[in-house]
């Protein structure tokens, strides 16, 4: 079995196919839990706050090939279609997001097919997310299979717009009134400001608790000192 980003013979069925695709986003999310855990241990604070997967419906990836002038085969779905499996990760700033994301680019069996950041270069509604499509290896019983994964980061006020907005494109079928759109724009401009007020007063927290910390340290420094110096006294009678 070739790779499924260039040969994907022998990977002709629905089902192997959708096997494959909830597969990758198994692996995805595990690798994120484990970053996360991983952080929490030494740095005691979680970047990702939760994590949410779907695979795409078989109705939405008709449409989206349709939409751009592909045939409905397997084939195109597979080539053309990049977000059959869609992983969200929400997090608390936007620091976490190109933390999260550079780590997973560096994992050595991730491939990064493509970035778009619409956090620096937001869409013209004012969406606003970072979003990666990578390849990770499936490893069946004959052969490896890279699998695409679409990986969307985001702070949870970035996801609180992109959710309203979706449900409006939804309801008016992509021709919301101007005046919805405008303030939803003027909406993502609050979020922009919100995320960072958020993330310059996390900072700030972060140096208060930082200097705490060198406090403590001085402290029990000072008192491992003091301990030592009577020890000393009581064998030798006398401090150094
Ligand atoms: P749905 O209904 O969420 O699944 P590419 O993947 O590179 O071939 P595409 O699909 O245009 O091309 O990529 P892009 O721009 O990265 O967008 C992919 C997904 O991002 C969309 O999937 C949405 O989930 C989300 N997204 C992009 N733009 C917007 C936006 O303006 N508002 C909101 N709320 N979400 C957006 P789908 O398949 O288009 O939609």
């Amino acid at each position: 079995m070739g790779n499924m980003t260039g040969n994907y013979e022998g990977v002709d069925s629905w089902e192997t196919i959708m096997l494959l695709y909830n597969s990758a986003l198994k692996e995805i999310g595990t690798k994120l839990e484990i970053l996360n855990n991983e952080f929490q241990h030494v740095h005691q604070y979680n970047p990702i706050e939760h994590i949410k997967s779907r695979v795409k419906t078989p109705e939405s990836i008709v449409k989206k090939l349709k939409r751009r002038g592909y045939e409905s085969t397997i084939e195109n779905m597979v080539k053309y279609v990049n977000d059959i499996a869609g992983i969200r990760v929400i997090c608390s700033f936007t620091s976490d997001i190109y933390r999260v994301a550079e780590i997973l680019a560096n994992q050595s069996d991730i491939n990064v097919l493509s970035i778009k950041d619409y956090i620096k270069h937001p869409k013209e509604s004012g969406y606003k997310s970072y979003h990666m499509i990578v390849t990770v290896p499936i490893f069946l019983s004959d052969g490896v299979v890279d699998t695409k994964v679409e990986i969307q980061i985001r702070t949870v006020a970035m996801d609180f717009w992109a959710s309203l907005e979706h449900k409006i494109k939804y309801k008016y079928e992509g021709y919301a009134p101007e005046h919805i759109k405008r303030e939803l724009f003027e909406c993502a401009e609050m979020v922009s400001d919100l995320d960072a007020k958020m993330m310059s007063l996390n900072e700030e927290i972060r140096g208060v608790a930082a200097e705490h910390g060198a406090d403590d340290r001085e402290r029990e420094k000072q008192k491992r000192e003091a301990e030592r110096t009577l020890l000393k006294e009581r064998f030798y009678g006398e401090a150094e």
